[in-house]
Parts: C-alpha cells; structure tokens; sequence
C-alpha cells in the first residue's frame, strides 16, 4: 500500500493525467478499515454523531469497512489518544495509516477510490473547496446553536443569546441557499463537498430551521434518500438501538 501510495503521489508530482491516477486507484487492493464509533451515541440513532459521514463516504465507494464502538471513558484513555488527540470519534485506521477528523477522513477516502470527486482537476478542486466551506464556514454556526441549546440552556442569558445564535445559521443558510439555487448539488455532479454538506445541514433537522430554506431542505432529503447514505444509516441505527448487554 506504501508503494502505491508512492506512486500516486509520484503520478501528482509529475504532472501526469489524471487517467494514470485512475488506473491506479483502480488496482487498489481491498484492504482493512476499521472506524470508530460511539458504543452508545446521545442522538440514540438519529445519525447525528460523525462516524455517520464516514461510513457514508465508505458505503459511496464501496468499501467494506469495520466498527470498533468505544465508550465516552475509553475515548479519553491513552489507547484512543494514540489515535484521537482530542480523545473523540470517529478515527479511521487502515493497514500503516490512522486518521482523525471527519474531513481529512473523507477527502482521503474520496481520493484513494472512486466515486466522489470529479476526475477533472478544476471540477476536483472546486469539490475539495466545498468540504472546506462545510466544515470550516457552514458547520461552526450550526454547532455553536448546538452547544447553545445543549450545554447553555439552563444559562440565566441563554433565552436572551439563541435568537442571535439562531440567525448566525440564518445567515449561512441563506447563503447556501442563494447558492445551490435549483440545482441539485452544489457543482455539478454528486461528490464529497455535497456529502459533507448534507451531513453538516444534517444537524439543523431537529431545530426546524433547514424548513425554512426548501431548497436546502430538499437537498439533504436528495442526500438522505441516496442508497448508500441509507446504508450507512441503517448501520449506526443498529449499533444505538441494539440491545444493552
Ligand atoms: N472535528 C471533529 C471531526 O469532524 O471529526 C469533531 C469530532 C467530534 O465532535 N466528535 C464527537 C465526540 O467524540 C462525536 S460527533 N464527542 C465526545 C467528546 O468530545 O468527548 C458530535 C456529536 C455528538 C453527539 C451528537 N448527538 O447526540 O446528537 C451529535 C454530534
């Protein structure tokens, strides 16, 4: 794997069409993964914990992959650490490669197989630019809300704070929304800037906010119904409504 990690890069570095990356990415043996997820997520299942993102960028590409659940103590232990500085889920731990951050998980599953970045280099870059735009402009307001309602709301100032929390997204959403205009993905084809995005616009489904954008909201429902975001679903549903030991 090493040697054909060498080779992309190689092929990169040497300016060579994308067809020659193509036929590598191709050749890749099928190989182990193993994710980490919460033994019990809060959400109970509502596939709002980020091993979701994952496992969709997984169940797109058609890799198989493995769960280890881990519970909020052993997060923090130094095993975890090893692979989660921050001592949270989801890692991604492949033969010689271990990986934290949903981003640069799934950009490097989007770029080790096909499926969910555009072989054109500006159509690539503009998708790369859009898991970007998620998780560093799209995401924050929309976690600042959470943490607003979750960990602040018993705050003698929280009632007076979350109308301006709330327009903070407010002003994102319409954004977007002006953006994504009638399209049904936000360039072009189905890719990975639109995986994160849904799972980023995810999150607002319980506040009632994404209704308010139609458009939006149809986006995610478009994101929702694709088989492989089912999949991906179902399986963290299982896992938090299986039955305690
Ligand atoms: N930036 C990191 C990434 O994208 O990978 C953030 C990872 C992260 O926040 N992980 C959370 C975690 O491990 C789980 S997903 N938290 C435990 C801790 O920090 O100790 C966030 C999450 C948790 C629960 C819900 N929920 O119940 O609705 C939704 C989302």
């Amino acid at each position: 794997m090493l040697v054909k990690m060498l080779i992309f890069r190689a092929a990169v570095g040497n300016g060579l069409r994308r067809s020659s990356y193509d036929r590598i990415k191709e050749s890749e043996p099928t190989m182990t993964i193993t994710i980490t997820a919460f033994e019990r997520s809060p959400d109970k299942g509502q596939g709002l914990a980020r091993d979701t993102r994952v496992r969709w960028a997984l169940e797109e590409v058609g890799q198989p992959y493995e769960v280890r659940l881990v519970s909020f103590a052993a997060m923090k232990e130094p095993a975890h650490l090893a692979l989660h500085p921050f001592g949270q889920i989801p890692t991604y731990e492949e033969e010689g490669l271990d990986l934290f951050e949903t981003g640069a998980i799934v950009f490097h599953i989007a770029e080790r197989h096909a499926g969910l970045l555009p072989n054109d280099p500006a159509a690539r870059a503009r998708a790369i630019t859009w898991m970007f735009a998620a998780v560093n402009t799209v995401e924050p307001p929309i976690l600042e809300l959470a943490n607003a309602k979750i960990l602040e709301g018993g705050k003698p100032w929280s009632k007076e704070r979350l109308p301006l929390v709330k327009d903070r997204v407010r002003d994102r959403l319409k954004q977007l929304s002006v953006r994504l205009g009638d399209a049904d993905w936000l360039d072009g084809a189905f890719s990975a800037g639109d995986l994160m995005m849904v799972s980023v616009l995810l999150r607002l489904k319980p506040s009632g906010i994404l209704s308010e954008y139609p458009n939006l909201a149809a986006y995610v429902a478009r994101g929702e119904a694709r088989p492989a975001y089912k999949r991906a679903f179902a399986a963290q549903l299982a896992v938090n409504t299986r039955p305690t030991d």
